[in-house]
């Protein structure tokens, strides 16, 4: 709440508010496996500010820990609905900022996931990197920890500066999300669809489900598809979505 009052002051505020992206089986994509949640920043002069900015800058501002609390009171409250009216049982998937990534993440995950209603086993916590300022041993504990609650978790940005082979070897996560671009081309570009399929190939080999970003076409899922992806997120399946659009969206093909 100090944050957003901090944010929100005068003059030209900003304003965060939350949108979802369904992830979808890559065999039926009317089968939503669950959500990845996203931050949306608008400013009054500004415009939109691009999320990984106002990360950054709460976390320079030392009001990251805020903001991932924010994030996640938020999330609790605005998926109560799904879980408690629909029975929902997909996974929400929530980015991790760098100052969430302490030994206090599973009491905050208790305390506002949990106990604000979200199924343990439907949450997914995605890790880069770039919050990863501990330690593997450190890390690898933490998530241990968490996993006995029931949670998951998920490398994101795999491939990318925010990722790299060393973190798919040292840590002990369930999902590796390969970034879209590791599928720009992949229609146009045998080399591209085969240096992809390699990477899917990697995930499978270390028991790893594969989540796929940013397939935009159907030539796209269709390679995806044929290389044995798991999970398929990309505005071929569906954009980012306000909460009450993900509801319908459930609820049409619930
Ligand atoms: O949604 P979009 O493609 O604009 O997001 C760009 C990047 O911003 C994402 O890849 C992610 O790294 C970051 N991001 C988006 N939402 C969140 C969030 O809620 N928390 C954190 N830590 N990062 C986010
Ligand atoms: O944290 P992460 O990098 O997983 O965030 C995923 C980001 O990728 C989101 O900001 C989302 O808006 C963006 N995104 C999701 N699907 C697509 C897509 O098909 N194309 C493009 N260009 N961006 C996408
Ligand atoms: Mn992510
Ligand atoms: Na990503």
């Amino acid at each position: 709440a100090g944050l957003i009052k901090f944010l929100n002051r005068e003059p030209g505020s900003l304003s965060l508010h939350l949108v979802y992206q369904p992830i979808v089986s890559a065999v039926d994509q009317n089968f939503i496996t669950g959500a990845e949640v996203l931050l949306r920043c608008r400013h009054d002069d500004l415009g939109f500010i691009p999320p990984n900015r106002v990360v950054n800058l709460c976390e320079r501002l030392g009001l990251g820990l805020s903001l991932g609390r924010w994030l996640f009171r938020e999330v609790a409250r605005e998926t109560r609905y799904i879980y408690q009216h629909l029975g929902f049982r997909g996974h929400i998937s929530i980015n991790l900022n760098p100052a969430m990534l302490t030994h206090k993440l599973a009491d905050d995950v208790k305390e506002l996931l949990i106990d604000g209603g979200i199924p343990p086993s439907t949450i997914c916590m995605e890790i880069t990197e770039d919050n990863a300022a501990l330690e593997f041993g450190s890390i690898n504990q933490l998530i241990e920890r968490l996993k006995a609650m029931g949670i998951t978790f998920a490398l994101d940005d795999f491939g990318t500066g925010h990722s790299s082979l060393e973190y798919l070897r040292e840590l002990k996560v369930d999902r590796l999300k390969i970034d879209r671009c590791f599928v720009d081309g992949i229609e146009t570009s045998d080399d591209k669809a085969r240096f992809l399929g390699s990477i899917i190939a990697m995930a499978d080999q270390a028991y790893m489900k594969s989540v796929i970003e940013g397939v935009e076409n159907q030539e796209q899922w269709l390679l995806v598809r044929e290389m044995g992806g798991s999970l398929i997120q990309g505005y071929f399946a569906h954009k980012p979505m306000p909460m009450d659009d993900y509801t319908s969206l459930l609820l049409d093909l619930g």
